[in-house]
């Protein structure tokens, strides 16, 4: 196995509720380090352009909505196999389909309201760690 970077967001709802923490001791406890992380408010812009792939669905607009309520934490995530122990750390996107012990399961308040967002593929990863953060702001 790879030691590899995924990228994470811990949405409005997480924030809201202050459970940055409680989320971040999730991947530090499943042995994900977390090499890189900013608070941010997301513009419209920016969701919609995150969230390009989605377009389409009758949900986007929700969404966008959703994920611009409030502030988000982004970060980049570290270990073996990060893109895919983080989706299993996350837990299924409807929280009623998640396992017991994931993000999801514990805090999520709705399919939308899901508390974290995390790339599906280490292509994608790349992708959106580069939309959000500049190489040196990644120590190696
Ligand atoms: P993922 O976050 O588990 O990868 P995606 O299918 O990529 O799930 O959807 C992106 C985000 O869009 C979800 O995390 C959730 O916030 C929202 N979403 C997905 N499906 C629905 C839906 O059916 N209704 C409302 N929001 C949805
Ligand atoms: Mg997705």
């Amino acid at each position: 196995m790879a030691i590899e970077r995924t990228f994470s967001i811990l949405k409005p709802d997480a924030t809201r509720r202050n459970l940055t923490g409680k989320i971040n001791a999730k991947f530090e406890d499943a042995g994900l380090s977390i090499v890189a992380q900013r608070r941010i408010q997301m513009t419209t812009a920016q969701a919609e352009s995150f969230y390009g792939v989605h377009r389409e669905r009758g949900f986007f607009r929700d969404l966008v909505t959703f994920m611009t309520s409030g502030p988000v934490v982004v970060q980049v995530l570290e270990g073996e196999n990060a893109v895919l122990a983080n989706r299993e750390i996350m837990g299924a996107t409807n929280p009623a389909n998640a396992a017991a012990g994931t993000i999801r399961k514990e805090f999520a308040e709705s399919i939308e309201a899901n508390s974290v967002h995390g790339s599906d593929s280490a292509e994608n990863a790349a992708i959106e760690i580069a939309y959000f953060f500049a190489g040196c702001d990644i120590p190696g």
